[in-house]
């Protein structure tokens, strides 16, 4: 067994203490072995297979052979095509973390789960990044994972710096897809590899710098995981006259107050950090 300074118990109060410190939390042993096999064959199929309850099936952006799928455990065949998956995502145990986490806000719970299979490739899975949309993520390998398989990394505790690097740049009157979010490398801090049991449950908030390994030849990786939302946060498009617009335009005062809104950094020193959209590495 895995275990790391943010293993828990199953205990609600630890699983929040834990994420609030850490911004991850691992949960040895979430699902048992009967149930994995029918999972990996359920992941199987949700990759290629067709259903109203997937509503993409793409190549990963960057694992060049790797597929991905989204899927919606709350669609109306969801629990028809894809029981198994649906039955994890739906689970009332997992919601009651959520909830504890985001109370008393409202949440959106799995409302997508996001299905990976990546194969032998020489970049890493994803870059060092924050991710954009606010969420809580919960994740789970569905073979053991180690570093060969391109194991999940993460800096412990830097949630609470890329919540407030989201929350500068919208402030700022930035949109939530422009935000600055491929991480320099000279500001990632003390990155834990992950390596996890198939069946263990991670929750991690995805403000938190993370990246996916490297797949090395004759490995792959296959994961699952469900994405919580805030209800009601900003996404990638602002609709007319909502707050988020409001704050892009010239009203924004802050576009306008230069360094009275902003630490001054010299030209040599600055912040790398990119956007995606940018990042041609
Ligand atoms: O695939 C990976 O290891 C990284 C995943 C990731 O960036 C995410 O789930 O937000
Ligand atoms: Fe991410």
């Amino acid at each position: 067994m895995f275990s790391y300074k943010f293993t828990s118990q199953n205990n609600i109060a630890e699983i929040r203490k834990k994420i609030r410190i850490y911004g991850i939390v691992h949960l040895p042993h979430f699902i048992n072995s009967e149930t994995l096999k029918i999972l990996n064959g359920e992941f199987d199929r949700v990759l290629t297979a067709s259903s109203k309850a997937v509503f993409s099936q793409k190549k990963h952006p960057i694992n060049e052979k790797g597929r991905t799928a989204r899927f919606s455990p709350w669609h109306k065949d969801a629990l028809t095509d894809f029981p198994a998956l649906s039955n994890l995502f739906r689970n009332d145990r997992m919601r009651e973390m959520a909830e504890d986490y985001f109370s008393p806000h409202k949440i959106d719970f799995n409302d997508e789960v996001f299905i990976t299979h990546e194969k032998p490739c020489e970049k890493p899975i994803l870059p060092w990044h924050f991710d954009r949309v606010q969420s809580l993520k919960f994740w789970i390998n569905l073979t053991d994972t180690t570093k060969e398989n391109g194991a999940f990394e993460y800096c412990p505790g830097t949630h609470w710096e890329g919540h407030y690097r989201a929350g500068f740049h919208l402030s700022q009157g930035g949109a939530v897809e422009n935000i600055p979010n491929d991480i320099d490398p000279d500001l990632v801090r003390n990155p834990v590899s992950i390596e996890l049991k198939a069946g263990d449950l991670l929750i991690f908030d995805p403000d938190g710098f993370h990246r996916g390994g490297i797949v090395q030849p004759g490995q792959e990786r296959r994961v699952l995981r469900g994405h919580t939302h805030p209800k009601g946060q900003r996404r990638y498009g602002d609709k007319p006259l909502s707050s988020g617009w409001w704050l892009r335009s010239f009203l924004n005062l802050n576009k306008w107050a230069g360094h009275a809104s902003t630490r001054i950094l010299g030209d040599k020193i600055q912040d790398q950090t990119i956007n995606r959209n940018q990042n041609k590495s």
